[in-house]
């Protein structure tokens, strides 16, 4: 498969998921099951604040050609629309900066001066998993510094830098069985390395939801949800199958959905993604066109250097 394929998955993927657990955010997982059944149709196909910003990533790097924070933080505030749903942290950063404090400084202010360990950093992180695929390091960097425009607990980061890396993974193709062991590698953070050993322990025995809600978590914050997405794509052997599992999981559908369906679309590629879904996906200035039109740049970018 080809990686412009690939590339183009993973942000539609991401919008995709995003679209398709939004109106379920915030639901139980036995409201979810109990109003869904086996009926995984699109509802609306309105994305939310995940891939808004996941947008504003795409198009900062593209036109640097790579990290820029200030231009970063500009392209979250001119993008920024309230309906869509943002976290209140996410919210206060973006006032911080547009009143004038520095993009490098604002973040730092949220939680009591301890920054946000929210997931608002990884659920937008795509562009950069697969700009870096090939460069650990880069990545990693580069995951840290865009996270750290609203995100600056070092779990927000770090769950960012997982995420990313997933999707590396994904772009390049690694073996399942292997991906497990090269994220154990690559995380540094205690926390991310025990929800890794319990995905593992809960792979083999074919969990239960509610065990994955209560060992992986289906919450708000990076280190309850980013594992989870995780998991969700190493069960199962399809795009379709990965995202309607980890919408099933209730709790941060969209985010978790959009997380698991930027992996999923990285790994099987555009292809693999149900065309009833990718049809329902809003259109518009900043809809289905244009976002893959980013994953095309970013793929320009980074292979003709143009
Ligand atoms: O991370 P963030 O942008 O929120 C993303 C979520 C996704 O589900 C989107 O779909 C959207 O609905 O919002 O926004 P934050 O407010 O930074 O973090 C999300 C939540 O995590 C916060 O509202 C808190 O409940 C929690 N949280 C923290 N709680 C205590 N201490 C994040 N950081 C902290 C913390 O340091
Ligand atoms: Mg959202
Ligand atoms: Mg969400």
């Amino acid at each position: 498969m080809s990686l412009k394929s690939k590339f183009i998955g993973a942000l539609i993927g991401s919008a995709i998921g995003d679209a398709l657990g939004a109106p379920l955010e915030g639901n139980s997982m036995e409201e979810v099951n109990s109003v869904y059944g086996e009926d995984w149709k699109m509802i609306s196909g309105r994305y939310t604040d995940d891939t808004e910003m996941m947008i504003g990533v795409a198009e900062s790097l593209i036109e640097n050609r790579g990290f820029n924070g200030a231009d970063m933080a500009a392209k979250f505030i001119q993008n920024y629309h309230a309906r869509r749903g943002y976290g209140p942290g996410t919210k206060e950063a973006l006032r911080r900066i547009r009143e004038g404090e520095s993009w490098e400084e604002a973040s730092g202010k949220l939680f009591g001066g301890k920054g946000s360990y929210g997931n608002g950093a990884a659920m937008r992180i795509a562009p950069v998993g697969i700009f870096y695929y090939d460069n650990a390091d880069k990545l990693r960097e580069i995951a840290y510094k865009s996270s750290h425009v609203t995100h600056s607990h070092e779990l927000g980061k770090e769950g960012a830098a997982l995420q990313a890396f997933s999707i590396a993974l994904a772009v390049q193709g690694t073996e399942k069985e292997a991906m497990l062991h090269d994220l154990k590698e690559f995380v540094k953070n205690v926390i991310y390395k025990e929800k890794l050993r319990k995905i593992e322990a809960l792979l083999a025995k074919e969990a239960d939801k509610k065990a994955i809600i209560s060992e992986l978590g289906n919450g708000e914050e990076a280190f309850n949800s980013v594992p989870t997405a995780i998991y969700s794509f190493l069960r199962f052997d399809s795009f379709k199958d990965a995202v309607v599992y980890a919408i099933s999981l209730g709790g941060d559908a969209d985010t978790i959905g959009a997380m698991t369906g930027a992996i999923s679309g990285a790994y099987y590629g555009e292809g693999a993604i149900p065309e009833e879904w990718e049809e329902k996906l809003e259109e518009g200035k900043k809809g289905r066109s244009y976002i893959k039109w980013l994953a095309e740049e970013l793929y320009r970018v980074k292979f003709y250097n143009v």
